[in-house]
């Protein structure tokens, strides 16, 4: 099978909600040796997004959404210890702490920017979704994490963003992370006016950005 067949099929797999075929596709990458990044965000991401604009269009229902979802979690899960593994022996780019702010349950946007800063060279934290804003400052102090990496799905949960930049500057913090925002609502508008160091649209302009922003 051709790479452009591989992630056309890819690309099915989600939006027809074959777990299977989604996860047994992510093996073959493996095997043939094909660049997981390009899989990721040429194969799979292209698959829920098709998901997310049939729903938005009323042509997919919540279940449907549902299946997409877990679809993307089977084909991630046999790719992450590959991603892993590429990155064992290098050295760790940076620290992150990663999760969705509280009240968002969303999570497949974040899990993607962390498997890509993973397979980076990052070494990475993920809080899973809905995290209690004090958590991630918590978790970032102890483990000593040079970034601190929120994602929000919500207009309503955008807000958790921006107070946790200003808990950090209550608690005299703000120069001892750098925190990236990201999620469908956000973008580098709403990251300037809160103060945030960076924003990225996707999981490969996230990965550039975090080592630009290290590296500075
Ligand atoms: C899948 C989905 C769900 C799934 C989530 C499953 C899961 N495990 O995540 C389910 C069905 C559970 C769900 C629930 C809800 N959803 Co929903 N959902 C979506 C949908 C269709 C796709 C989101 C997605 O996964 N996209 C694919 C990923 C790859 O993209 P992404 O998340 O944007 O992430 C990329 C970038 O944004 C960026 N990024 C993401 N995070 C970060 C973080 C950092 C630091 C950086 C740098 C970058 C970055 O990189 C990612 C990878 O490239 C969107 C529609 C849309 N177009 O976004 C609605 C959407 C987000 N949902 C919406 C709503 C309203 C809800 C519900 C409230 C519905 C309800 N009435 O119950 C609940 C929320 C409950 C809650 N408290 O959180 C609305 C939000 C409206 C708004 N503006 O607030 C949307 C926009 C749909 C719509 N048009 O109405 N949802």
């Amino acid at each position: 099978m051709s790479k452009e067949e591989l992630l056309k099929r890819m690309e099915r797999a989600i939006v027809e909600g074959n777990k299977e075929e989604a996860a047994a596709l992510a093996g073959e990458a493996i095997k043939e040796n094909i660049d997981l990044n390009e899989v990721i965000e040429k194969g799979y991401v292209p698959g829920i997004q098709k998901v997310g604009d049939l729903w938005e269009k009323g042509e997919y229902f919540l279940p449907e959404l549902i299946t997409g979802a877990e679809c993307m979690a089977a084909a991630m899960a046999i790719l992450q210890p590959e991603l892993e593994k590429s990155q064992i022996m290098r050295k760790s780019s940076g620290k992150v702490v990663i999760g969705t702010v509280e009240g968002d349950i969303h999570d497949i946007g974040k899990s993607l920017v962390a498997s890509m800063l993973t397979a980076n060279g990052f070494e990475v934290i993920d809080l899973g979704a809905d995290v209690k804003l004090e958590q991630f400052i918590e978790k970032a102090t102890s483990e000593n994490a040079d970034f601190i990496c929120l994602s929000a799905l919500l207009t309503t949960t955008m807000v958790g963003q921006k107070r946790i930049i200003e808990i950090l500057k209550e608690k005299n913090l703000s120069d001892r992370f750098i925190v990236l925002v990201g999620g469908a609502p956000v973008n580098q508008k709403w990251a300037d006016d809160i103060g945030a160091n960076g924003y990225a649209e996707n999981a490969m302009t996230a990965v550039k950005t975090a080592k630009k922003l290290i590296e500075a």
